[in-house]
């Protein structure tokens, strides 16, 4: 069995298709083997969601209770104020997440509202955090600005394959996406993009996503894997319980192998998975999550949960360096001020 690790850009489809269903134990081992040359295996980063903008979305993604398409009872909010996402962030951080990561439920973001954002960046980064924006598509003075203001990543989903794609979202296409995650990574921002797994796609269509994430020119730096959270009122809302847990588990250990030096982040859907479920994914190579008792709209397990399952795992949340680093520096000026 290949469990070389190595970096490669030319998967096949029948490649990643061979990994995915070769007997579970192999794959676990392949998946753990890959995932010790690159990872400390019981270190995961944690990154805590801020809702900046809820709901009014002008796109018709079928599984998101923030479309203005879709039926659910979210109030549609205005942007969050600066000084609310300052407190969210220090809530974030005195828990010991290492990331905030800034959603707002836009096609993209408009002229009057962006000058916001940047602020939003660079107060999240002089509190040690660091900085994770999603806004949809972009253009490039957008990319430009946000590269200036110090973001340090950039989510942006391409949530399944591109043969699925138009039976989840219509109001943009593929490649729509493909151009904002390029535009991205030619600024040198960091890519965070996944995908969703129970919207009624096929195995195919997930070993068709990870094949796309896997040839790119440079591999995402995070690849979150939401297991659908069916929401009342979206299309998708009759999907309840139609995924086998042991098929998620699946594509989080092919990500790993496919992708070796990605962060593989075990996203929303946590709240449908048990701690046993949690664990195998750890062990199949997730090494991110989100972290705090929301995601954007919806439940996540309690911070108290996880700190509770990492113990018993003995896993460690990944310490913030750069956080560490800004407090001792202060320390040192605060040592000259009162010298
Ligand atoms: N509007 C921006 C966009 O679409 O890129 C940013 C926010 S959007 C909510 C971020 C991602 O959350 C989506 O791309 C999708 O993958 C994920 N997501 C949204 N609703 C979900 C749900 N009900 N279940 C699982 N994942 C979901
Ligand atoms: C990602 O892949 N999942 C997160 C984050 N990136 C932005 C969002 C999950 C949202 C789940 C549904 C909700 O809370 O509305
Ligand atoms: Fe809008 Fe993003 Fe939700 Fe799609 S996933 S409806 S773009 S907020």
């Amino acid at each position: 069995m290949n469990t070389s690790g190595q970096i490669r850009h030319n998967w096949t489809l029948e490649e990643i298709r061979t990994i995915m269903d070769q007997p579970f134990n192999d794959l676990m081992f392949q998946a753990q083997s890959v995932h010790r040359q690159y990872f400390n295996p019981n270190e995961v980063q944690t990154s805590t969601l801020v809702n900046i903008k809820s709901g009014g979305c002008a796109e018709d993604c079928a599984y998101c209770s923030q479309s203005a398409r879709n039926q659910t009872n979210l109030e549609k909010e205005q942007m969050m104020e600066v000084q609310e996402v300052i407190e969210q962030a220090l809530v974030a951080k005195e828990r010991g997440a290492t990331r905030l990561c800034m959603g707002a439920a836009w096609r993209n973001p408009n002229k009057k509202d962006f000058p916001r954002v940047l602020e939003m960046v660079k107060v999240v980064k002089a509190l040690g955090l660091e900085t994770c924006l999603t806004l949809g598509m972009l253009n490039d003075e957008q990319v430009k600005q946000l590269k200036e203001a110090g973001l340090d990543y950039y989510n942006h989903n391409l949530d399944t394959s591109e043969a699925f794609y138009p039976k989840i979202i219509t109001t943009r296409n593929y490649q729509d996406r493909l151009d904002t995650i390029d535009k991205v990574q030619q600024a040198g921002i960091s890519v965070c993009s996944g995908g969703i797994i129970g919207m009624g796609e096929q195995h195919k269509d997930r070993a068709e996503l990870l094949r796309t994430f896997a040839t790119m020119r440079m591999h995402p730096n995070s690849v979150p894997i939401n297991l659908l959270v069916p929401i009342e009122g979206t299309p998708l809302a009759h999907m309840k319980g139609k995924t086998d847990s042991f098929e998620f588990i699946r594509v989080i250990a092919t990500a790993r192998i496919v992708m070796p030096q990605t962060y593989v982040r075990l996203s929303a859907g946590r709240m449908s998975l048990s701690d046993e479920a949690q664990a195998l994914c750890f062990m199949a190579g997730a090494n991110s999550i989100f972290y705090g008792d929301k995601l954007l709209t919806t439940d996540n397990p309690e911070s108290d949960h996880d700190v509770q399952l990492f113990a018993k795992l003995g896993i460690q949340m990944q310490q913030n360096i750069k956080a560490e680093m800004a407090a001792s520096k202060m320390a040192e000026q605060m040592t000259e001020l009162t010298a």
